[in-house]
């Protein structure tokens, strides 16, 4: 089944070459640590992606929860991200109609199409939405650039489930050339008769919602372990006050990195 196939294999053999880097940065780096940076200033920001830069393969980014933006913040956000080989995910979280995500997308204040490689959508709209974001990368001039569909999401009651879920899915093998994969709780596209991949499809898995110590917060956010994410069919574990809240970020970084590589580890073995 996929899920013993190993990051370098998938960083040969992906068609999408974002993923190809994204699973070879995991393989060099040995991390699938995805750290998700909520903080609210440009230089906790910045701070914090120079000194976890080592232990992450993704630095996700809330760009819109800064209060000192400028285009200074991601121009060197840009820098750290090269010097400590990781990609950037802007967490917008898309779902409006195809014409105003596509200036969400590649303009505004915020210009996300120039600085984030992976970007999420959700397809509550429908399928037009990732047409017109994925027109957004062909016409512009950086090829390093994904999607992810938001399939599932952790907060209790989520309504992204069932159909809805199973849509995105669909919408996704008819994507392929820019929707990597997903943001979701589990191994989305496995042959639901087999459990084995579906020949020349590889989704990426990014499982947010990821505690160690942690059952939930006071606002509905619900947690499970790095190992059970893993079990489920997770590629990259999405970790946010789990690591950057805590007194020593960088040690936390390098626990969740531990166990998250242990677990796929393991998984690789069956
Ligand atoms: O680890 P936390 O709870 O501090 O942060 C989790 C991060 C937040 C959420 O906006 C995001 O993950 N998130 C998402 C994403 C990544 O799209 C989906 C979801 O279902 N739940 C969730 O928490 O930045």
């Amino acid at each position: 089944s996929r899920s013993s196939v190993s990051h370098g294999e998938r960083a040969k053999c992906h068609p999408n070459a974002l993923a190809r880097r994204l699973f070879a940065i995991a393989e060099t780096k040995q991390t699938n640590i995805a750290v998700s940076a909520d903080l609210t200033t440009t230089r906790e920001l910045l701070s914090i992606a120079e000194a976890l830069g080592p232990y992450i393969a993704v630095f996700k980014t809330h760009i819109d929860i800064i209060s000192d933006f400028t285009s200074d913040t991601t121009d060197q956000l840009q820098r750290v991200a090269e010097k400590h080989n990781f990609l950037i995910f802007e967490d917008r979280k898309y779902i409006d109609i195809g014409n105003t995500v596509q200036k969400q997308y590649r303009g505004g204040a915020l210009r996300i199409y120039d600085w984030a490689h992976i970007i999420n959508a959700s397809v509550l709209a429908g399928e037009g939405i990732i047409d017109a974001l994925s027109r957004t990368i062909e016409n512009g001039e950086e090829r390093d650039r994904g999607i992810l569909i938001l399939a599932e999401m952790t907060s209790k009651g989520s309504l992204a489930t069932g159909e809805y879920t199973k849509a995105s899915v669909e919408i996704a093998r008819k994507h392929k050339e820019h929707v990597i994969g997903f943001v979701a709780t589990r191994q989305l596209s496995a042959d639901s008769r087999s459990d084995e991949a579906v020949p020349g499809e590889d989704f990426v898995i990014f499982t947010t919602g990821i505690s160690i110590s942690s059952k939930g917060d006071a606002l509905g956010q619900q947690y499970q372990s790095p190992a059970s994410a893993m079990e489920r069919g997770a590629d990259f574990l999405i970790v946010g006050r789990g690591i950057y809240s805590g007194s020593d970020p960088v040690a936390s970084a390098k626990a969740y990195r531990d166990a998250g590589w242990e677990a796929y580890l393991s998984r690789l073995e069956g």
